[in-house]
């Protein structure tokens, strides 16, 4: 039985700060509509994907802050895509900020079946950003202020034939993040990102933006053995520029398929998972090749700690 997934990657551009969440949730429609046309299995959109990237703003208020999460998933704002996925039958993973019926906040991305049933749920673990006013920048990024630590860990779950691991953005800069799932056999990840160009405390690497964005994802790709989505909201949102560069990765850390702007765009290709084993096989074979005892220091300590003394 073939184990082929087609997977598109649906790029967003911006969302205005004023844009009503009808006008995301159309324009994923259309999205969807088009992935459809080029027979995808599966839809993976932007994180945060229903309103514009709000962590940018210093907010104090749960009133002026919470107009911004959702309370239950599907609510009546988003069902029109959730019906549209289920009459055309394909699957999407969605992100969104998600307000708990007892208070917390996470950023949150759902994986949804192509029967319309939510059979992933994911909780962003690195939350980057501060938790205070910094008026010495451009803009905010206030995710550690709005946001609680995921509390999922990192989900890996049955679903399109395979295996489906799901992250958020700064997430996919971290290798424990691949590595967790690679060792629960994830053969697909998929994420969402929302990345400025520009990162006030480090300027100086503006420019390599779109470098380690791949960098990453083609890193944990090939590092475990497993397909990544990687899809951005994209281009200049409320003055600030977000980075495109939306793109499916094999499992060898190949581009198959990229964006070419930073508008709404949708780039569909067929992702054989059996190919995850060309890699971990081989070079990464775990059971074979990884020595844990000597990583310990990974999971024990939250910081770095002073090399080793004699
Ligand atoms: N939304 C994000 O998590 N953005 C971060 C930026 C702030 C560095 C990222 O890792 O892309």
């Amino acid at each position: 039985m073939s184990r082929i997934v087609n997977v598109a990657a649906a790029q967003m551009g911006p969302i205005a700060l004023d844009e009503p969440r009808s006008s995301a949730v159309s324009r994923m429609m259309a999205l969807l509509r088009e992935a459809k046309d080029e027979h995808a299995d599966l839809v993976v959109f932007p994180e945060l994907a229903l309103t514009t990237f709000f962590p940018r703003w210093y907010m104090v208020t749960d009133a002026e802050i919470e107009r911004f999460f959702e309370r239950g998933m599907p609510n009546p704002d988003v069902q029109p895509l959730f019906d549209l996925a289920r009459e055309l039958s394909i699957g999407f993973n969605l992100g969104y900020a998600e307000l708990t019926p007892d208070g917390q906040r996470f950023n949150t991305a759902i994986l949804v079946d192509k029967a319309g049933q939510i059979v992933g749920k994911y909780r962003k673990v690195h939350l980057p950003g501060h938790f205070d006013n910094e008026p010495w920048r451009p803009f905010q990024h206030l995710e550690k202020r709005y946001f609680e630590t995921g509390n999922l860990g990192f989900p890996v779950v049955e679903a399109f034939g395979g295996k489906v691991g799901m992250c958020i953005c700064n997430d996919r800069r971290w290798p424990e993040t691949y590595r967790v799932m690679g060792l629960k056999g994830a053969e697909m990840i998929v994420l969402g990102y929302n990345t400025p160009l520009h990162y006030p405390p480090a300027p100086e690497h503006d420019y390599l933006q779109d470098f380690h964005n791949r960098l990453v994802m083609q890193a944990g790709a090939y590092q475990n053995g497993t397909w990544v989505v990687g899809v951005a909201k994209a281009g200049r949102e409320e003055g600030c520029d977000l980075i495109g560069g939306t793109c499916i990765i094999a499992p060898t850390g190949e581009v198959v398929a990229e964006c070419a702007g930073l508008e709404d765009e949708v780039v569909v290709a067929p992702c054989d998972l059996d190919r995850c084993q060309e890699i971990r096989s081989n070079v990464f074979n775990f059971a074979l090749h990884r020595e844990p005892e000597n990583y310990q220091l990974i999971t024990a300590t939250k910081g770095a700690v002073s090399g080793d003394t004699k």
